[in-house]
């Protein structure tokens, strides 16, 4: 009998999902996993009824209730510490830019929403999101440089859970393919090519056809000039 349940929504669209489960999947927790499906216009009544902020990923863990990716970051890294660095400087880094994933890059979240099955190239290209971009490619950089001593993820060799907050940034950019520097693409392979976000993939495309949001597979966007 597993310790608990993982609520997520579709893996196809959900990014704090993504989050809160390559966490939990990072840290091995032995839960069951519930997909509910997003009801459009929200809210989706199923998640406001179980979930604390009425929202997913959501947890609850051998007694234990839990919230908010980063939460749940921090709650899985209890039994897999080094879902953090151990380098005190280097811990504290990883901390704020997660805390920043978690609090911010609103303009890129919403011109370009996660999609796991669509090629929407050169599409979604608002400025505000290419500036969220430029943050982005900006902080990946300069954590690499001073972090990972020339390993392929944010911190080295190993995916951490700064890893795991940005993991649907790169999926973002994998399906909207802003233009980006050769170290973001490096970065955006090594974090595709990891066994847990491949199998995240593959979960969305194994997801039902009936299980798509119209307003997400086109959303009736135009080309940004
Ligand atoms: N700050 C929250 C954000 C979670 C969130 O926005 N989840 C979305 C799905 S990605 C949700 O549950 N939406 C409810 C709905 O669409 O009905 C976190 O970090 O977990």
């Amino acid at each position: 009998m597993p310790d608990g349940t993982l609520y997520i929504g579709q893996r196809r669209y959900s990014s704090w999902s993504m989050r809160g489960w390559l966490a939990v999947r990072l840290a091995g927790l032995d839960v069951e996993e519930v997909v509910i499906r997003f009801v459009r216009p929200g809210p989706t009544p199923a998640i406001a009824a179980l979930s604390p902020n009425g929202l997913v990923p959501y947890l609850e863990h051998r007694g234990a209730r839990v919230w908010e990716s980063l939460a749940l970051c921090d709650y899985c890294a209890e039994f897999a510490p080094a879902l953090w660095p151990a380098d005190r400087a280097a811990r504290a880094h990883a901390r704020s830019i997660s805390a920043e994933m978690h609090a911010g890059f609103r303009d890129l979240r919403q011109a370009m929403w996660m999609n796991l099955g669509r090629d929407f190239a050169g599409l979604g290209r608002a400025s505000g999101a290419l500036a969220d971009v430029a943050r982005i490619e900006a902080l990946w950089a300069d954590t690499q440089n001073r972090f990972a001593g020339g390993g392929q993820f944010l911190f080295g060799r190993e995916f951490t859970a700064a890893d795991a907050m940005y993991a649907p940034v790169v999926t973002r950019f994998l399906t909207w393919q802003p233009a980006l520097t050769q170290a973001t693409r490096a970065y955006c392979d090594a974090v595709r090519a990891h066994p847990l976000v491949a199998a995240w993939y593959q979960g969305a495309a194994a997801e039902p056809a009936d299980w798509r949001v119209a307003d997400y597979e086109n959303g009736g966007f135009a080309p940004s000039p």
